[in-house]
Order: structure tokens, then C-alpha cells, then sequence
């Protein structure tokens, strides 16, 4: 059974506490268990992982590299919070690994300020789900699931 890797950045550890009207009231042990429930019904395994820290971020995309190139992977689902809009060394990461991975915004970034609207991950990512709430992580891993198949 290969491995769906979903890592979360900084602040998505707040989730369900606070502005539910953007992130909806679920917390991120919810999402865990969503994302879980997901994973299993397509066949798959999750390894669901938080950080507050960008170094720790680029860490465990090149533990997904590893991972890729032993066949072990489906691929990773990126919410890289914030970092999204800063991060060249996620950027860098990301490209340097050759994963599949689809970047992931429970909120539609687009529709709110202007600097969330640009992303150093979107270029090397393979897909971007934007806007659906915490159900954008469901259809992420259904998403991959097609890609393994296609
Ligand atoms: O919409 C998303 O998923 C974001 O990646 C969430 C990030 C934000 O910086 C991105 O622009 C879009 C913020 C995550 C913080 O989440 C909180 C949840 C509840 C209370 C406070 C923060």
C-alpha cells in the first residue's frame, strides 16, 4: 500500500479555534481523520504531519524524495500556509525532489488579499485545490488516486 504524505505549515495548528468563517470550525485532528478515512476508501495510507517551521517543511520533502524514489509514495499534499507566498527554499525543495504533489488551500486564496494571491509552490506543483474548506483535502487524495491510475 503506497503512502499519501499531507504536510501542513505554520499556524494550521490553530484550526477550529479561531476565524471559522474563512477556515470553517473543524480542527486539524478532524482533518487528520477525514484525511485518513479518504486515503483507506482509495486504497491508500497516510502520514499526516504540522509545522510551524519552514526548515522542518523542506525536511520532509526530501524525506518524500526518499520515499519517491523507492516507489513507496502516491505523492504529497502540500498546505504550506503563509509559506506559500514567501518560500523559495519550499520552492526549491519541491523541484529537487521530483514528487508529485498538489498544493492545497482550504480558503480560496484568490478571493482574499492580494498577497495571498501569488505562490512560489503552484510552479512546481501537479495540481492545485483551492477553496473547497478542510473537503479539499478529500478531493486532493480522490485527486491522486486518478493519477496513479491515469
Ligand atoms: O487557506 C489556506 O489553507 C491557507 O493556506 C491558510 C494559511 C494562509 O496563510 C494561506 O494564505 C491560506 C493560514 C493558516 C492559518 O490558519 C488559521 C486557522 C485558524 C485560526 C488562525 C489561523
Amino acid at each position: 500500500m503506497k503512502t499519501i504524505l499531507i504536510l501542513n505549515g505554520p499556524n494550521l495548528n490553530l484550526l477550529g479555534t479561531r476565524e471559522p468563517a474563512v477556515y470553517g470550525s473543524q480542527t486539524l485532528a478532524d482533518v487528520q481523520a477525514l484525511c485518513e478515512s479518504a486515503a483507506l476508501a482509495n486504497g491508500f495510507t497516510v502520514d499526516f504531519r504540522q509545522s510551524n517551521h519552514e526548515g522542518t517543511l523542506v525536511d520532509w520533502l526530501h524525506e518524500a524524495g526518499a520515499l519517491h524514489a523507492r516507489g513507496k509514495l502516491a505523492g504529497v499534499i502540500l498546505n504550506a500556509g503563509a509559506y506559500t507566498h514567501t518560500s523559495v527554499a519550499l520552492h526549491d525543495a519541491i523541484k529537487g525532489t521530483g514528487v508529485t504533489l498538489i498544493e492545497l488551500h482550504i480558503s480560496n486564496v484568490h478571493a482574499r488579499e492580494s498577497f495571498r494571491h501569488h505562490s512560489y509552490i503552484s510552479p512546481v506543483a501537479k495540481a492545485v485545490m483551492v477553496g473547497f474548506g478542510v473537503h479539499g483535502y478529500a478531493l486532493a487524495i480522490a485527486g491522486l488516486a486518478s493519477m496513479q491510475d491515469a
